[in-house]
């Protein structure tokens, strides 16, 4: 192995050598509790250590590294405490995620060290969103990002790369070659000559470098950051490696034949540096000894402190209560030792309180001027005041720049506030929602518009994996809001009408809003940016131009969570949302003898169980009326809720008048048939009845 030392000065070589021993050493030390059963699994970076040590040792500490299973070297040289990491590993509450991750998938704000999720490729747009935060603020700084072999195959590396490229952002995107992928030979992940090859059908430069030899490692990714610094510009780097040991410790190697064992055995990238350390006289055997010695003491410390962890003991409010980021000002407790503590200011909002039915007690700001607008204008008019009122705020989505968004929701936007705010994307979901990640993690707000909320399954992963869980795995808020034109009524087919609201209820960590008035679709916009965590903003595209109200004309909220009367009533409730408040209050319009007490819920997650009960009081009888499909929609956890909590009250069975089991037909005679307003009247009529 060939290592060339350039302009380093010997102590420098010798710190590079201590960082490259040291998660060696933990890792002998980790087989050793694991054959012990002291410790349970372990994925081993055993021979590829040089990559992650010579890549974080390559960048400025405050910038962000997103790494993988097999990167300790990246967490050990960001001087992350063993003695903590330990904690980590056992699933204690010490350790850096209140013990709710294992292995390496958890991060740190404080060392700039984004999280993994299992599916590994997500990782890589996460960094180009954390670049271009340090692009909008001419920053001179830059994010890495690891894949290994067989996380190339997968499409968000593909989109990743490509937005990076596209946006020309400073990110590194590493690849460790190891060979293998689980079992996976990479004769069976991929047909070209070299993964970096790759880099050229992006538009990016690329290099392919022994990763055994952390000098070439630290050279070649310091030279790279100064290259993405001043070119503003994305780099690939395929490291050439190899995994000395099973995809984890119980999988074994029976699929690896010995002579590739042998011939990266003398490849050893630790033992080779030493040797030439030693070769330089750099150190003798006597120091390297001593330098052993200390890392071992090191090592046998921090683990008895490890080992004396406190024991997890559940507390159900806490673990509730850490889904989701406080409002901003007032998330006092991240978890232990990370949160990236970036709190951006909350400019002051009124709440609008439209809860009532206007005839009823209503405290909308009197004072406040109003106008006529249609529900389009009215989220509009949201995303042109919190552009004015959020500096940090960007729009992202297909076509919204100059062409307005297919919906022209964001026509002029790009005017007032430029093409650095109002971004256009390439037709990526996934990458983009993992940009929208990253700029979170650098203390800015984006909102994502999806063309159609159909698209969202191309972005699904990382909506309900990553930004649904990251704050409570460990305490990192997800500020974004995705937009998501919804809904049938308008020959649109199966894959542009789609009300896929229940698929995110039924993931803990998003909220769901869902207005029908133009009044709410501006004040809960407004209230979804303001809010730290990750919200999905259903609007229904029939509503955009067939309906309008008075809307007032300033800056406001409404609350996220509560629900609007819409009608009082004695005879039957409808609990609903979206386009079916308006086919409520069509029935009522149209049979004036029928007391209807209407609740438009506006938030599906989390629920107004108040209005619902004080709903169900009134009447005891109840329709849930949505025009997502049957089974499994919002009615059926309504229903369950109301007959555990207010069974007493009722008079009749809950029912569900809810859309055909069916996905949603094209032409018009089988998509009226298709949607729950086709049965409404039979439903109240049975209720009535009953
Ligand atoms: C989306 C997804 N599919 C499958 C897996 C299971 N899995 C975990 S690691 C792995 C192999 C990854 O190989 P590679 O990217 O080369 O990284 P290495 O483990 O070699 O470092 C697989 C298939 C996963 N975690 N995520």
């Amino acid at each position: 192995m060939n290592f060339d030392r350039k302009d380093l000065t010997s102590e420098q070589l010798v710190d590079i050598y201590k960082s490259l021993l040291l998660p060696r050493m933990i890792e002998e030390k980790m087989l050793l509790l694991l054959r012990q059963g002291r410790i349970s699994k372990w994925f081993s970076g055993i021979g590829q250590e040089a990559i992650a040590v010579g890549a974080t040792l390559a960048l400025q500490p405050d910038e962000w590294i997103m790494p993988l299973h097999r990167n300790l070297g990246v967490f050990t040289s960001r001087h992350m405490p063993l003695h903590q990491l330990f904690l980590q590993w056992q699933g204690s509450r010490e350790g850096y995620s209140k013990g709710r991750e294992r292995s390496f998938h958890f991060g740190s704000a404080p060392h700039h060290i984004c999280g993994m999720i299992s599916h590994l490729g997500p990782q890589l747009a996460i960094a180009d969103g954390v670049a271009l935060a340090h692009k909008l603020r001419q920053e001179n700084k830059v994010s890495l990002a690891f894949s290994g072999d067989g996380g190339t195959s997968e499409g968000d590396f593909h989109e990743a790369l490509n937005t990076a490229a596209v946006w020309d952002l400073p990110v590194i995107f590493v690849i460790e070659n190891n060979g293998y992928g689980l079992s996976t030979p990479v004769r069976e992940q991929y047909r070209c000559k070299n993964l970096v090859d790759k880099a050229a059908g992006y538009g990016m430069e690329g290099i392919q470098i022994d990763g055994n030899n952390v000098l070439t490692v630290y050279d070649t990714i310091s030279g790279v950051r100064d290259y993405c610094l001043r070119e503003q510009k994305p780099y690939l780097i395929e490291c050439m490696t190899f995994r000395m040991r099973g995809h984890e410790e119980a999988s074994g190697t029976k699929y690896v034949p010995q002579e590739l064992f042998d011939e990266w055995g003398k490849k050893d990238p630790v033992k080779n540096y030493e040797d030439y350390l030693v070769l330089q006289e750099v150190l003798n055997w006597q120091e390297v000894e001593t330098i052993r010695n200390n890392i071992k003491a090191y090592i046998d410390t921090e683990l008895n402190a490890g080992f004396n962890g406190r024991p997890v003991i559940a507390n159900t409010t806490e673990e509730l209560n850490d889904v989701y980021a406080k409002e901003p000002g007032v998330w006092s407790s991240p978890v232990q030792g990370s949160g990236s503590g970036i709190q951006t200011m909350q400019p002051a909002v009124k709440l609008v309180d439209n809860s009532q039915p206007a005839n009823e007690q209503r405290t909308t700001a009197n004072d406040a001027s109003l106008s006529e607008l249609r529900f389009i204008d009215a989220i509009k008019s949201a995303l042109k005041q919190s552009m004015q009122q959020h500096s940090n705020l960007i729009l992202m989505g297909q076509d919204i720049a100059e062409y307005g968004g297919a919906f022209k929701i964001t026509e002029g936007l790009v005017q007032e506030f430029g093409k650095a705010r109002i971004r256009n994307t390439p037709l990526c979901e996934s990458a983009i929602i993992g940009a929208a990640l990253g700029l979170s993690l650098e203390g800015f707000k984006s909102m994502v518009e999806m063309q159609f909320a159909d698209f969202v399954t191309a972005g699904f992963n990382q909506v309900v994996n990553n930004l649904a869980k990251i704050h409570y795995r460990w305490g990192q808020p997800a500020d974004v809001v995705i937009r998501m034109p919804t809904g049938a009524g308008v020959g649109a087919g199966p894959f542009h009408s789609q009300s896929n609201e229940a698929w995110f209820v039924h993931t803990p960590g998003l909220k769901v809003v869902y207005p029908s008035t133009p009044e709410d679709a501006k004040g809960l916009l407004v209230a979804a940016i303001n809010d730290p965590n990750p919200v999905l903003y259903f609007e229904h595209k029939a509503l955009y131009r067939s309906i309008s109200g008075p809307v007032p004309d300033e800056y406001y909220a409404i609350e996220i969570g509560k629900a609007r009367q819409v009608s009082i009533g004695s005879d039957v409730s409808i609990i609903t949302y979206g386009a079916a408040v308006h086919w409520a209050t069509a029935y009522a319009n149209a049979h004036p003898g029928i007391s209807l007490d209407i609740v438009d819920l506006r938030t599906l997650l989390p629920l107004d169980y108040d209005a619902i009960r004080a709903s169900v009081g009134r009447t005891g009888k109840v329709l849930l009326l949505h025009e997502g499909t049957l089974t499994g929609g919002i009615g059926g956890e309504i229903a369950a809720w109301i007959s555990e909590h207010c069974f007493e009250r009722l008079d009749a069975p809950v029912m569900r008048c809810a859309s055909l089991d069916t996905p949603i037909p094209f032409n018009i005679d089988l998509e009226n048939n298709f949607l729950a307003r086709a049965r409404l009247d039979t439903y109240i009529e049975k209720l009535l009845n009953y």
